[in-house]
């Protein structure tokens, strides 16, 4: 309950901070570059002081906390966390785990080994595979005979990555756990001849699974499935001819240098186990659905997976890009499928997408959460009671303290970088930009003058405004970078005077107005800033006036 009330009063708080805000309508993406934050930031400091004292009165003996918890959030430029924090609770057996919970404390992480098997997935076959048939790399699809619709998947038709982003319409799981309640009594080749405690081996897992009826047509709605990722397992065997668990080893937790990330049940020392039915989930084997669900890590070795993500460490910019995308909705607007990503659109204040994947296994949840707008990530693991409630609880509140921190210093290190007044050599051509940081998103710019043109009045004049307090100017960056030069694009989100009343006249369409005015080939949105050996601005070209503006002023630190 305490946790609740923490996070209705932030929750308040945040909600009018974001409806006093008026929309500047920005794309999805980065508002700034990513932000660099040092461990002594002032900003970082408190979000975590903030943060650390929400956690504390709900993980805590006097409060009778029955769960373990390890938390960490982390960048790609600092090898050591933005933020670290664990609780071991009294329920712990010390007998088989640790007797004190930290960072290199190993959990099981559930269904967050389909990101691991995912990411290895990518790692070695590469985005092109996804949209192959699935029956290319599995005899056993290959050759099953198909059925009518409502009986029986269409595997012919079914991609690699329908799969991996839960749309291919298969069951969820070839893992029989019902008792008989009420249910009829079944045929003696019904019941299934495995799963627990002994995990079905391959030909079982196929002779159950092609009797099983689809949940939806292939493509239809997304419809979580653990036995999809048993087949991509299967997938990458063939594609690679080496055992899931070998390359998981060598590609992953090699590549990776992971200390504690296990395939296999690792030794119980290593371990948060909590007394009663922890030693048995613990050491619980899935047999070959472990890239579906049966992997262990560790809060450093967690974050060390999200830094590579972030970072493209095994996968090239290109493919993390085409992987961070979502593949349908659900029917949560804040919530959309990738391939596995589940993706949590969240605003702080401006709204963004956090890519994340959680997990359940008996005493343990865990998710791992990136920002790609931010180069951050968090991943919280937790053994105990209270399952994904407390996962999912704990994530708002990482999520509502570190995540506004970052934007803030994202903002304050963009200014640095590139706020002033740029201007042509004196005695040239009458030609300046000022660009500033405010409350919005982006760089404001402030004055635009070309030539002794107000480029503000040229903008209302196309835009068929009556003056210019109708126009703002913010730039974004496009990620487009070379060695010394990063690009912008201006986003000047028109006025239609509608006032928002559904969901066409409050709909943010700026996305469509891009490169929307073209002046000799080049767009009039178009900015980029040439820059020092400390990435700070030194010039800035609006490209389509084909001119370079030297930067007269820096704000100061
Ligand atoms: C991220 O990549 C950059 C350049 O490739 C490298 O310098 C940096 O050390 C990497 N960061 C981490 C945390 O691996
Ligand atoms: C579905 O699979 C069948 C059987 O292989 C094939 O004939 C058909 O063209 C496929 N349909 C699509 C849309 O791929
Ligand atoms: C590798 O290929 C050989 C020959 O086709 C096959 O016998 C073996 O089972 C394959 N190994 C794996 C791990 O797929
Ligand atoms: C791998 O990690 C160990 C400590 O866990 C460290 O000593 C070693 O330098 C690391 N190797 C690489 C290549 O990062
Ligand atoms: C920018 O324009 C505002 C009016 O819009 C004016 O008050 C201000 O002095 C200008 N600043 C510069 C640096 O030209
Ligand atoms: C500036 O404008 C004047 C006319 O107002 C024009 O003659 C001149 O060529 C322009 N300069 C540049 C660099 O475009
Ligand atoms: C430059 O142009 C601006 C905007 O037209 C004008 O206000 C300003 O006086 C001009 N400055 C010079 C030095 O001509
Ligand atoms: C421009 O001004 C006219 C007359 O005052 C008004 O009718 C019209 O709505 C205004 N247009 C916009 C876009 O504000
Ligand atoms: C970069 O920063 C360092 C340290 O603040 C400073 O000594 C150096 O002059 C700066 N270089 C440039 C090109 O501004
Ligand atoms: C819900 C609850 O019992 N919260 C308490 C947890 O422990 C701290 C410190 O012991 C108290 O201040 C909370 O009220
Ligand atoms: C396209 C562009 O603006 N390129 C610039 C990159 O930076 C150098 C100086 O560092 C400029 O000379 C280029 O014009």
């Amino acid at each position: 309950m305490k946790l609740f009330s923490s996070l209705l009063i932030l929750g308040a708080v945040f909600f009018a901070d974001v409806l006093a805000v008026p929309s500047p309508c920005p794309l999805v993406g980065p508002a700034f570059p990513w932000p660099t934050p040092s461990s002594t930031n002032k900003r970082l400091d408190t979000a975590r002081k903030k943060l650390s004292a929400l956690l504390e009165p709900i993980f805590n003996a006097a409060n009778g906390s029955t769960n373990s918890i390890a938390v960490q959030a982390f960048d790609t430029f600092n090898d050591s966390p933005l933020f670290q924090w664990s609780y071991t609770a009294d329920n712990l057996d010390t007998n088989l785990g640790v007797s004190h919970v930290d960072q290199n404390s190993v959990f099981r992480v559930g269904s967050v080994s389909k990101l691991w098997a995912m990411y290895l997935f990518l790692a070695e076959a590469g985005m092109d595979t996804l949209s192959d048939p699935i029956v290319k790399y599995v005899p056993e699809l290959q050759s099953a005979v198909p059925g009518d619709a409502i009986n029986s998947v269409q595997w012919a038709n079914v991609t690699v990555g329908e799969l991996a982003s839960h749309l291919a319409g298969v069951g969820r799981d070839w893992n029989p756990s019902m008792t008989q309640m009420g249910f009829p009594v079944l045929q003696p080749d019904e019941v299934p001849p495995c799963g627990n405690p002994v995990p079905c081996d391959r030909t079982q897992f196929f002779d159950g699974l092609l009797q099983r009826h689809p949940t939806f047509p292939i493509s239809a709605t997304p419809a979580y499935s653990n036995a999809a990722f048993q087949i991509l397992g299967y997938a990458l065997e063939a594609i690679k001819n080496d055992t899931f668990e070998n390359l998981f080893e060598s590609q992953l937790v090699g590549a990776l240098n992971l200390s504690h990330t296990f395939y296999a049940t690792p030794s119980p020392s290593l371990g948060v186990i909590p007394q009663g039915q922890g030693a048995d989930f613990w050491k619980m084997d899935l047999g070959d659905e472990n890239p579906a669900g049966g992997i262990y890590s560790s809060a450093n070795d967690m974050a060390a997976l999200g830094r590579a993500i972030l970072n493209n460490t095994l996968t090239d910019p290109l493919t993390t890009r085409r992987w961070m995308k979502p593949h349908s909705h659900t029917s949560s607007l804040a919530y959309s499928v990738g391939a596995p990503w589940e993706i949590i659109s969240f605003p702080v204040p401006r709204l963004i997408d956090l890519y994340t994947k959680s997990g359940d296994i008996g005493s343990y949840s865990s998710i791992l959460a990136l920002s790609p707008d931010h180069g951050v990530g968090f991943t919280i693991l937790v053994a105990g009671t209270g399952g994904h409630a407390v996962v999912a609880m704990v994530a708002d509140l990482v999520a509502q303290t570190i995540l506004p921190a970052l934007e803030y210093i994202a903002k304050d290190q963009a200014r640095v970088r590139f706020a002033g007044t740029y201007s042509a050599p004196s005695g040239g051509v009458n030609s300046s930009i000022s660009i500033a940081t405010d409350f919005g998103p982006g760089l404001r710019v402030t004055n635009w003058t070309s030539n002794s043109t107000d480029m503000f009045q040229s903008l209302a004049t196309l835009r068929g405004a009556n003056d210019t307090s109708q126009i703002t100017i913010r730039l974004y960056p496009t990620g487009l970078e070379t060695p010394g030069n990063i690009s912008f694009r201006a986003l000047i989100p028109p006025d239609l005077g509608l006032t928002p009343i559904g969901p066409f006249t409050g709909s943010c369409i700026t996305w469509v107005t891009v490169d929307s005015f073209i002046y000799g080939g080049v767009g009039l949105d178009e900015f980029v800033f040439a820059l020092d050996d400390n990435l700070s601005a030194t010039s800035v070209s609006p490209r389509v006036l084909r001119i370079d503006l030297q930067r007269q002023y820096r704000t100061s630190e």
